[in-house]
């Protein structure tokens, strides 16, 4: 023990935390520039360590800032089955973080006391990062952890956030009933791609799709996924002939991408005038796009855990199709099939939603979809617990990070349904139990994934033949405006539980309360971002020049305190 506490300590030296500087385990993690960061990924290296023996399973840590400009970076723990850090653990990461460089090995030693962690085990971490130039000195600084505690470990390279959960889960489940996927990259993208197959069923989408990448990481994946697409056509029919004695025959599903902005060599254009974020704050489509009147287009962000869709419309122009659109598309969807299915009335459907989420889109679920809307704090971590509470759970914030989430019992109820030809009444329930079990192979169900949302969503509109217009027609977004405004201190601003109002300052608060009774469907709240030194605004009216001029009147009250 002695020894491992030296290697720690002298290890720890090498990476010293700047002095004065307080670190936080924020809405994803810790995240701020790129050159403040050595020391925090060291100690994060400590805990992913500490996090594997009390689980006795693998744990993840992904090195990427998503959203931020190139300058930034961060960094996040990934549990086993593929979700976000418990949250009682963010206490033990952010009380490491903020050690003294002569006192990490003591607050180690306590984490481990604290938690009861088995000594016997041995821990075993594996690591990806984005396109970010910092990235490779970063995990540098992992590295030397994880061999100071004698962690084993892999090193997965340049991956989206979405793959490393998703390997996470794999090399935690492989060879048990829970088994996800094969534990590789490709196994990432054939499992992705023989499952869009098939729940295409023969489908063809309605035009090519533009997909922008925000110059990131999800620029090269989305390229080898679709290499890797060519030739799962033959795959899966080639396993349909090995295991049934109808075999059916899959067509290919002829999705035609185009990608844009996927320059990842210069660093400084990640996330810069393209990307989702960029879209959803703007509401625009990023200037380099060259995409017609009504094309089908969408926007990952930097570590393509992200999306929204958007097109122009030649009489409204710019339509976004964000979080919130996904979710309604994918909850009336899936609801639909179940009926199909003949599951209506056991499986219980569900939306979560944040307080960004635009009120028509709530009043949409409930009143037209008859499903029920739970709504959480902002964060994936947030929302995914939530959605567990349901057979399937579909959670998306506005800006559009969620997913879908399947009760086991659902995935078993399904499958074995699929297998009893005699419960099978007519080739309709059979098709629709086809691409329901299709569907819950595509979606990555261990957090928000830009390429398997981006297949979900193609799915859907190619089933119901629908361009991005029709999709828009569902229901009328409230105008809103989301903005960003850069603070002294964002610490000074508290929010409540349901991030809807401030409790501090409270004269802030009573200033928005006074803006917002003089405005048609008025609705408006400030909170601290978790993510950036910046505090968002959101509000929304009944039109647009209401939306932007509530906004703005927050934003300068904000920026007042
Ligand atoms: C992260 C979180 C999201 C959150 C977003 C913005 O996304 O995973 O759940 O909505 O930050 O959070 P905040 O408003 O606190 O800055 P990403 O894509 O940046 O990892």
């Amino acid at each position: 023990m002695a020894s491992k506490d030296a290697q720690i300590l002298a290890a720890a030296k090498k990476h010293p935390k700047p002095v004065d500087r307080v670190f936080q385990y924020g809405t994803a993690g810790f995240r701020m520039k790129a050159d403040l960061l050595d020391s925090v990924v060291f100690r994060v290296g400590l805990l992913a360590e500490l996090r594997s023996r009390k689980l006795k399973n693998t744990i993840g840590v992904m090195i990427t800032a998503s959203h931020n400009p190139p300058a930034d970076n961060g960094v996040k723990l990934v549990d086993p089955m593929g979700e976000m850090l418990e949250e009682a653990w963010e206490a033990h990461a952010t009380k490491l973080a903020n050690a003294r460089d002569e006192d990490v090995v003591k607050v180690y030693r306590e984490i481990e006391a604290k938690e009861n962690v088995s000594q016997s085990t041995k821990a075993n971490v594996i690591y990806g990062r984005d396109t970010r130039p910092s990235g490779p000195k970063l995990v540098a600084a992992l590295v030397d952890a994880l061999e100071a505690v004698g962690s084993t470990s892999t090193d997965y390279k340049l991956l989206t956030t979405p793959q490393l959960h998703y390997l996470t889960r794999c090399t935690n489940t492989i060879g048990t009933p829970l088994e996800y996927g094969d534990v590789s990259e490709r196994g990432y993208y054939e499992k992705l791609a023989k499952a869009f197959i098939k729940a295409m069923d023969g489908k063809k989408p309605v035009g090519g799709l533009t997909v922008d990448c925000a110059n990131g990481v999800g620029a090269p994946k989305l390229a080898e996924f679709l290499a890797v697409m060519q030739s799962a056509v033959t795959l899966v029919n080639e396993e349909e002939k090995q295991a049934k004695d109808e075999p059916k025959t899959y067509a290919s599903p002829e999705l035609q991408v185009k990608i844009i902005n996927d320059d990842i060599i210069n660093a400084a254009v990640l996330n810069h005038d393209c990307g989702a974020d960029f879209v959803k704050t703007k509401q625009r489509a990023p200037p380099s796009s060259t995409a017609g009147n009504n094309d089908r287009c969408c926007s990952y962000d930097g570590d393509a855990d992200r999306i929204v869709y958007y097109f122009n419309d030649p009489e409204q122009g710019f339509r976004l199709l964000d979080g919130d659109r996904i979710a309604t598309l994918a909850a009336s969807f899936i609801g639909d099939l179940a009926r199909e299915a003949g599951f209506g009335k056991e499986l219980k459907i569900g939306v979560v939603q944040t307080a960004y989420a635009n009120g028509a889109s709530t009043k949409y679920v409930e009143k037209t979809l008859g499903l029920p809307v739970v709504c959480t704090k902002t964060g994936v971590k947030h929302l995914h617990h939530a959605a567990t509470k349901f057979d399937v759970g579909v959670y998306f914030e506005a800006n559009g990070h969620g997913t879908v989430v399947f009760s086991q019992q659902a995935l078993d109820t399904f499958k074995k349904a699929l297998a009893d030809k005699e419960s099978l009444k007519s080739p309709a329930q059979k098709s629709a139990l086809t691409t329901l079990v299709g569907l819950t192979e595509v979606i990555n169900q261990t957090v928000g994934d830009a390429l398997s949302d981006m297949l979900l969503v193609e799915i859907i509109l190619a089933h119901k033949r629908w361009t991005p217009k029709e999709w828009d027609l569902t229901y009328t977004d409230l105008p809103n405006r989301l903005v960003r405004v850069e603070v002294a201190n964002r610490g000074i601003f508290v929010a409540d539980a349901t991030e809807r109002r401030l409790i501090e300052p409270q004269e802030a608060q009573t200033q928005i309360d006074a803006l917002v009774s003089k405005y048609s469907e008025g609705r408006s709240f400030a909170r601290a971002s978790g993510t950036e030194d910046a505090v968002r605004v959101y509000a929304e009216a009944s039109t647009r020049s209401e939306a932007d001029d509530l906004a703005a009147k927050v934003a300068a009250v904000v920026k007042q305190c």
